[in-house]
């Protein structure tokens, strides 16, 4: 079984925006180690197309995700500044099956790296943290996968989009964040920050800790997402979408073909 041809195959379909079938009924003795290879070889090949390397983000991280998409423990994928978003204008070009959730975004500004981080730690080294909205594409058919599937594709990884406000880590008490989101006008999602592990920075210390058994870290300057706050909703052509994130604002998107 080589891993690079697997790589190839599901590469194809996130540029094809094609979907497929998943992966671990044709290769059942994949395991999750060679899952998150997968994912890496997908991302070098963008980075030498010349991508950058922007964070990281972690998935299913929230027990409705979990329970959404029937996986019961936290993923990471790759983020590329292509991934980024400037403007509120979603465009369905490229796209399968989109889904849009809420998220926080911490900016970091230390290296972290250990299997034995801390909380604090965490804090200590978090800039600023930012309100988000995730788009999640899963390139199999019906959102469907197990954990081995889904980190190979990346953990769904398709585009983000970040609040212009930044806030520091002790403006707010992330955990205690309502937030609400509206599609068309109609409110179809609602949560709380602590749905997210207790508190967003918990996400940020399982990923040091599970970046940490391959070797890897989170860099100063890199963004990581903590993870849907709701489950995500799809969207489609015309779409108008807006989350509340309590006092911390409110963001837009808009679902143009
Ligand atoms: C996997 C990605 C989940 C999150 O924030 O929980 C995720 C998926 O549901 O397709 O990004
Ligand atoms: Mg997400």
């Amino acid at each position: 079984m080589d891993l690079h041809v697997i790589a190839k195959e599901i590469y194809s379909h996130q540029k094809s925006a094609e979907e497929m079938s998943k992966i671990t009924t044709r290769y059942p003795t994949l395991t999750i180690e060679d899952a998150y290879k997968i994912q890496e070889i997908n991302t070098e090949k963008e980075l030498q197309n010349g991508d950058q390397f922007v964070g990281w983000k972690m998935g299913l991280t929230s027990f409705a995700k979990q329970q959404s998409v029937g996986v019961n423990q936290p993923i990471y994928g790759r983020l590329l500044t292509s991934m980024e978003m400037s403007n509120q204008e979603l465009s369905l070009d490229g796209l399968i099956h989109p889904r849009v959730e809420p998220e926080f975004a911490f900016l970091m500004n230390k290296k972290l790296k250990g299997n034995n981080v801390t909380e604090q730690e965490v804090w200590q080294a978090t800039e600023g943290i930012m309100p988000a909205l995730e788009i999640i594409d899963s390139r199999y058919k019906n959102f469907s996968f197990n954990l081995i599937d889904v980190v190979a594709d990346n953990a769904s990884s398709t585009k983000f989009f970040l609040s212009e406000q930044i806030y520091v880590p002790n403006k707010f008490q992330w955990e205690k964040a309502q937030v609400r989101m509206k599609l068309n006008g109609k409110v179809v999602q609602e949560g709380k920050g602590s749905a997210v592990m207790g508190n967003p920075v918990r996400s940020v210390v399982e990923l040091v800790k599970m970046l940490d058994s391959s070797g890897l870290c989170i860099e100063p300057g890199m963004i990581v997402l903590t993870g849907g706050i709701t489950e995500a909703i799809h969207v489609f052509s015309g779409d108008s979408i807006e989350v509340e994130f309590d006092e911390l604002g409110k963001m837009n998107l808009t679902v143009i073909s």
